[in-house]
């Protein structure tokens, strides 16, 4: 499948259109700050769990520069159950409001209809949707009905069951192949490209090295030419990238800088955004992702932290706000 108008070139050109304009003109990679409204993440487990230390920690990590907020009410970390509807709704919906009400651009992580819905009447921009349509048949009606954007993630199943089905050829022929599936399904439903972002779901039915050709080959997903998507934060596979030399998995809270380091090579290789715990790191990264192509395409200077939050640039030597909590968060 590939979009007609995909572009020639692995750059960011491409951003689902419903979104605010200053998300837009970014001129970058953006950077999307994960709310677990959770008692159990991985990640990040309970540490934000009521609505009143949700709305405090994104509005932290806008501070440290993320552009989106995602926020979710159920933990996808391998083997978890699923929550029931109503608990997940008065988890996200107040937290959701909220931030919107704030000025926050903020988005549902979720793989219900009925939470999509809600949440996009709450304030949400856009909807998260890890399964791709595939958890609930009436996600593409809603996502067509209220018009937002939508990440349709590379999914095969629910979290109890996941890595049993880590079963490919090609990962990134399987994947885009998978994608193409659920592209067609949306557009069947009224979905309008403009509207579609896609996401190869690294650590979902991939707990180990099926994750770096889906990196190392993103260009291929990109030039298939809708926004993509990359969730790397935390995730499984840095923790045994990272292990000790026992072979014991760095814990979560030790894989940021890797983190980090992705989101540079992601946004090097054109994605339009990443989503992330650790804000502050991969806000850095995408700046100099976008100096360094800048630089590249004849320009001086590529955006600066600035550009999107109305305050001047850092002196050179001004320290960035430090998340000092952040050392105990995801993996898929
Ligand atoms: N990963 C998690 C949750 N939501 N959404 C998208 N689009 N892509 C991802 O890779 C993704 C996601 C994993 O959950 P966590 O917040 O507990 O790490």
């Amino acid at each position: 499948m590939t979009r007609p108008d995909a572009p020639a070139t692995a750059v960011p050109q491409r951003r689902p259109a419903p979104l605010p304009a200053h998300l837009h003109d970014a001129g970058r990679t953006l950077v999307m700050g994960v709310v677990n409204v959770t008692p159990d993440s991985f990640s990040d487990g309970g540490r934000w769990f009521t609505p009143n230390a949700a709305v405090a920690h994104g509005l932290e990590l806008l501070d440290q520069g993320a552009d989106l907020l995602d926020v979710g009410g159920e933990s996808t970390r391998p083997g978890a159950r699923r929550v029931p509807v109503d608990d997940e709704l008065a988890r996200v919906l107040p937290v959701i409001e909220a931030l919107a009400s704030r000025g926050a651009a903020v988005s549902v992580d979720t793989t219900r209809a009925v939470v999509a819905r809600a949440a996009v009447e709450r304030g949400a921009v856009l909807v998260n949707d890890v399964s791709g349509g595939l958890a609930d048949d009436d996600m593409p009606a809603a996502v067509a009905e209220t018009g937002v954007a939508y990440v349709a993630m590379h999914w095969r199943g629910h979290a109890d069951v996941m890595d049993d089905l880590d079963d490919y050829g090609d990962v990134v022929a399987d994947v885009r192949a998978e994608l193409a599936q659920r592209v067609a399904t949306l557009r069947a439903a009224g979905v309008a490209d403009h509207q579609v972002v896609l996401d190869p779901g690294l650590g979902f039915a991939k707990p180990g090295a099926s994750n770096w050709p889906l990196l190392a080959r993103l260009p291929e997903l990109v030039a298939d030419g809708f926004p993509v998507l990359v969730g790397a934060s935390r995730k499984r596979f840095l923790g045994h990238l990272l292990a000790r030399p026992d072979g014991t998995p760095a814990p979560p809270l030790a894989r940021d800088r890797a983190t980090a380091a992705i989101t540079a090579l992601a946004a090097a290789a054109g994605a339009w955004c990443v989503r992330v715990h650790e804000v502050a790191g991969s806000a850095d990264a995408v700046r100099v992702a976008a100096a360094w192509r800048a630089a590249g395409a004849g320009a001086a200077d590529g955006p600066g932290r600035a550009d999107l939050r109305g305050t001047t640039p850092p002196e050179a030597d001004d320290e960035l706000p430090v998340d000092e909590d952040a050392s105990m968060r995801s993996s898929t």
